[in-house]
């Protein structure tokens, strides 16, 4: 059976999951999108060589017969709303990152999910799918390192527009990191604080680049992250996690060694699609294959809602400079 996608918004990640989907994925088809821009959604699938219906608005995409499970790929401030209505149409619903504003409205699709007594929300976490990611876990959970007691980690983008301000780089870049690390080491954050260094020439008024983030986390490891959003030279993710035997780094992406006038050098990617480009694949591939067999494993609604409430402790931290609590309830049965 071909499970029948609608896709909420067809901008940059939304129509490389509409090309995946039809294209590189097995067992889907997008039979609907939408975008506040309907022309820009026309356009899309145009390119996309891609024939689907084009709703005006997002909530007639969910409500739509032809649409077994629905993709949202709109802007962050738009995802609890329509995960929210996917929820109450019974539909399974991948949401991309950051799955709402604050944790506040993380705890409202839990609950509802929580009230329709199915999993139904996958968020778009896609770094626990990344094989980089995936090797590194394995060396710690096979005690290759020891005990991690340290992790230095960097989140750098070449540029970003002039709409993104500060609390954007915990809610929108950061919040990967939220993610990641916490499956990584298998710990919770306990304190967090944020620091500002020199912010380079090439930000603006609203927006403090680079920061440098500082968590404890419950068992007493040392986290710093580094995010810089306009480091002008490439789309560069680090990972450090320093052992009580060793030090462990995540892969660099692949790519050839050239020695050359006098040089020896590699490339570095400049885009976030290039760097992840098959934990996209694998995660969408795992939400298909997980509606079908009729249970959801991925990254879930209580994911998203983690990750938001350590969100939250860092904007208060940005706002401070102090040492923030990182204050995450008991997680309920319903996610065990
Ligand atoms: P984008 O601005 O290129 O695309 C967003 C699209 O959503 C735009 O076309 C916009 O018109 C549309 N949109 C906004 N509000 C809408 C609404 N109410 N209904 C329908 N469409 C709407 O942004 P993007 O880079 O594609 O990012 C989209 C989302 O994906 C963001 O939430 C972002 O955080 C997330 N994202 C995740 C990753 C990742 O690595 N997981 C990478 C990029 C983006
Ligand atoms: P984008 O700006 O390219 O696309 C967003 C699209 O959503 C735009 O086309 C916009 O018109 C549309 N949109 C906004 N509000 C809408 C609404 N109410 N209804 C319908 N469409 C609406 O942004 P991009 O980069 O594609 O990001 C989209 C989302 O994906 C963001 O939430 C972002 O955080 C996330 N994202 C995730 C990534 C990841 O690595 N998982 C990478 C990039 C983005
Ligand atoms: C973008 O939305 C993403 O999710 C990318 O993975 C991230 O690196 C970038 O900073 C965000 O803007």
């Amino acid at each position: 059976m071909t499970l029948k996608l609608g896709v909420i918004g067809t901008g940059a990640i939304g129509q490389e999951h509409i090309r995946r989907c039809s294209h590189v994925l097995q067992g889907a088809q997008v039979v609907a999108v939408s975008d506040i821009n309907v022309e820009g959604a026309r356009a899309a699938l145009q390119r996309l060589n891609i024939e689907a219906k084009v709703f005006e608005n997002g909530h007639d995409v969910i409500q739509s017969p032809d649409v077994d499970a629905v993709l949202v790929t709109s802007w962050d401030p738009t995802h609890e709303e329509f995960t929210l209505a996917a929820i109450a149409a019974g539909k399974p619903v991948f949401c991309e990152k950051p799955l709402a504003m604050s944790a506040e409205g993380c705890r409202r699709v839990v609950d509802a999910e929580i009230q329709a007594g199915k999993r139904l929300v996958q968020v778009g976490f896609m770094r626990p799918y990344d094989a980089g990611y995936r090797a590194l876990k394995k060396v710690i959970t096979d005690g290759d390192i020891g005990e991690p007691l340290m992790l230095h980690c960097a989140h750098r983008n070449p540029t970003v527009p002039e709409n993104y301000t500060t609390p954007m780089a915990i809610t929108n870049t950061l919040i990967h990191e939220l993610d990641v690390l916490r499956w990584l080491t298998n710990d919770d954050y306990k304190t967090v604080q944020v620091v500002f260094p020199r912010v380079t020439s090439k930000s603006h008024s609203q927006l403090k680049d680079p920061q440098i983030v500082l968590f404890e986390t419950q068992k007493g490891v040392r986290i710093d992250v580094e995010i810089f959003v306009n480091c002008a030279y490439g789309y560069d993710i680090q990972c450090e996690v320093v052992g009580e035997e060793g030090i462990a780094r995540l892969p660099e992406p692949s790519s050839v060694q050239l020695r050359k006038e006098a040089r020896l050098s590699n490339t570095i990617l400049v885009d976030w699609k290039d760097r992840f480009i098959e934990a996209y694949d694998v995660e969408l591939q795992a939400f298909i294959n997980d509606i079908k067999a009729g249970q959801l494993t991925g990254p879930s609604a209580w994911d998203g809602f983690a990750a938001s409430v350590a969100a939250d402790a860092c904007i208060k931290a940005q706002n401070s400079g102090a040492i923030e609590p990182v204050e995450m309830p008991p997680r309920p049965a319903f996610y065990n």
